[in-house]
């Protein structure tokens, strides 16, 4: 046994090619190879039974120490198992590039257009205190308007911003007055899902405060963000609102750009969408902000930037934004 190990590692340490060592190995481990003959062997019968035993203990040693070999050599040649090898026959794996979500692409647009209007853009934090969130904006603990907006409550005290007004009152403590900015951002209500309602969706809203701002500042800069959005004029119909920290208040709703008004699920069959409630800032709210109202008037925004890029791109329900479906968003 020894020599056949002799003999065939001295032949392996010749080999330098694959081919040949497939050739060595069918040679040694083959059906009709070296060690094949030497189990079937005539001279095997001569042996006792106990000279048979160990003469197969000695084989299967052999046997696995030249496969060891053989496998290592693979290795050598840089032919190891599949897993390792490299294919250069195979076909190239593409990768997929990724893409904005569709809502930061209406966002980073609403952006660019209130930058071209001079509005400084801001980002605030999700997590909110009850004052920047409510309190500050003339809605004290127990003001019914709180039901307006189910609020998720957090262990700590805090809540998850029901609205980017939460903004407003830091804004003008920060940054004084005359200011114009604008504060996109993720909003959360603890509602029940329709095709127009979600539980986390983005809001941008505006403020501006200066001398002078009247409703028709609001309306006019309202109306130039929804044409330069759409590239066309769309038709929008403003009517009254309640907010606590607007007076006079008013919703903006734009005619469905999914029906064309006739009424569809994207509208709930109404043909129109509540997009952009507005109004001019109360004097409460300027005065928690640091500013005099009777020398500063303002007015302020909350434009609905989930619903925009559903009239943007025609989508009739809202909740396909959140989804994480791959062929929805692989048309963006
Ligand atoms: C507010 O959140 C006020 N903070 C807006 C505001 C700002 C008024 C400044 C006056 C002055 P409202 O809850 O209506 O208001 O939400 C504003 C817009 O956000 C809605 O018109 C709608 O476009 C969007 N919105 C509200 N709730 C949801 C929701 N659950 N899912 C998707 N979009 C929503």
């Amino acid at each position: 046994m020894e020599s056949v190990l002799i003999e065939f590692e001295n032949r392996l340490n010749q080999i330098n090619t694959i081919e040949t060592l497939a050739q060595l190995r069918s040679r040694y481990l083959g059906r009709n190879g070296v060690l094949k003959e030497m189990k079937t062997g005539a001279n095997l019968k001569k042996l006792t039974a106990e000279e048979r035993k160990q003469f197969g203990i000695q084989f299967n040693l052999l046997k696995s120490k030249i496969r060891e070999m053989v496998e290592n050599k693979q290795q050598l040649l840089g032919q190891g198992r599949p897993a390792n090898r490299v294919d250069l026959t195979l076909p190239g794996e593409r990768s997929k590039p990724g893409g904005l979500h569709p809502i930061s692409q209406v966002q980073e647009e609403v952006e660019n257009i209130c930058l071209g209007m001079g509005f400084m853009v801001l980002s605030g934090s999700e997590m909110e205190t009850d004052y920047n969130n409510f309190e500050s904006l003339n809605t004290p603990a127990d003001h019914p308007a709180r039901d307006m907006q189910d609020t998720f409550w957090l262990d700590n005290g805090k809540l998850l911003r029901t609205q980017t007004s939460a903004n407003q009152v830091q804004t003008m403590k920060k940054f004084g007055v005359p200011v114009r900015a604008v504060f996109p951002g993720k909003c959360f209500r603890y509602e029940t899902t329709d095709a127009t309602h979600e539980n986390t969706f983005y809001q941008m809203e505006g403020l501006v405060v200066d001398e002078n701002i009247t409703i028709a500042s609001v309306i006019a800069v309202m109306k130039r963000i929804l044409s330069a959005v759409f590239g066309r004029d769309v038709t929008v119909r403003l009517r009254p609102g309640y907010f606590p920290f607007v007076e006079p208040a008013f919703e903006l709703d734009i005619k469905c750009l999914i029906c064309n008004g006739d009424g569809c699920s994207g509208c709930k069959q109404a043909g129109w969408l509540e997009l952009l409630p507005c109004g001019l800032v109360h004097p409460v709210v300027l005065k928690n902000g640091g500013v005099d109202p009777d020398k500063y008037s303002g007015f302020a925004f909350g434009l609905g930037l989930t619903r925009l890029a559903m009239m943007k791109f025609k989508i009739p329900d809202i909740r396909l934004f959140n989804s994480g479906n791959l062929r929805f968003l692989e048309q963006f």
